[in-house]
């Protein structure tokens, strides 16, 4: 059986909202993630990304990771990807164009999109004050991020989905990472194809599903 080592609260959320959408079973390994943790190193710390059983799986250090059968494998985008070339039609390619065209979006969504949208997860707070610092990375983040959601917007606003006019791993793997700068309304506002994939996409039974697995997680 698969596993999956990271919890939900990680990007092991892609791998589990793709799981859902195909109805593969897995065993999950809820490994956190260090800094979420007072004292990692502590005798008796939950199993974390810096825990040596841990390492010993995946000397990288971080989540998720998978097994499946002889091969463990790291990187989110490259297990989903796995995932849905061996386990997920019709969510994985059907040839080698489609197969190319998921990795340029894939690529593409962890490149140019998510170090700007993270900065966005981690320090934008709908609602509250963000010292100045923190509002001038938001805005920076926010301005760099414009072209890249411009792309996606024309794209998506001509296709409907990334790749192959139906909902695939493309579409998860550019959906979790345009995901961490949603709290960002007016960012997100100026891209209405954009906006309104995306709640279709999390209106998704199977995203549902995972996001109410990661909501009962511990913050
Ligand atoms: N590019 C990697 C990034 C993995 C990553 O940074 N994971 C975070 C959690 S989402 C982590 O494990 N951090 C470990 C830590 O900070 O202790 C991927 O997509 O899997």
């Amino acid at each position: 059986m698969l596993t999956i080592y990271g919890v939900t609260r990680s990007r092991a959320s892609r791998i589990i909202w793709l799981c859902h959408e195909i109805g593969l079973s897995y065993r999950q390994v809820p490994v956190i993630q260090a800094y979420r943790l007072t004292d990692p190193d502590a005798e008796g710390a939950a199993l974390n990304t810096r825990s040596p059983a841990f390492l010993r799986i995946s000397p990288q250090g971080a989540i998720p990771v998978i097994q499946d059968g002889d091969l463990t494998l790291s990187e989110s985008l490259a297990c989903t990807l796995y995932l849905a070339r061996k386990y997920g039609q019709p969510f994985g390619p059907v040839d080698a164009t489609e197969d190319a065209l998921m990795l340029q979006w894939s690529f593409y969504a962890c490149t140019s999109i998510e170090p700007d949208a993270l900065t966005i997860l981690f320090l934008h707070r709908a609602g509250q004050t963000q010292s100045g610092a923190d509002q001038a990375a938001i805005a920076n983040a926010a301005e760099r991020l414009v072209r890249p959601l411009s792309v996606l917007e024309a794209h998506l606003a001509r296709n409907g989905h990334m790749v192959g006019g139906r909902f695939t791993v493309a579409d998860i793997n550019m959906a979790e990472v345009v995901r961490y700068a949603q709290s960002h309304g007016e960012l997100i506002e100026q891209f209405p194809a954009l906006r309104d994939w995306l709640a279709d996409c999390q209106a998704r039974p199977a995203f549902q599903k995972m996001w109410k697995e990661r909501l009962a997680e511990p913050e």
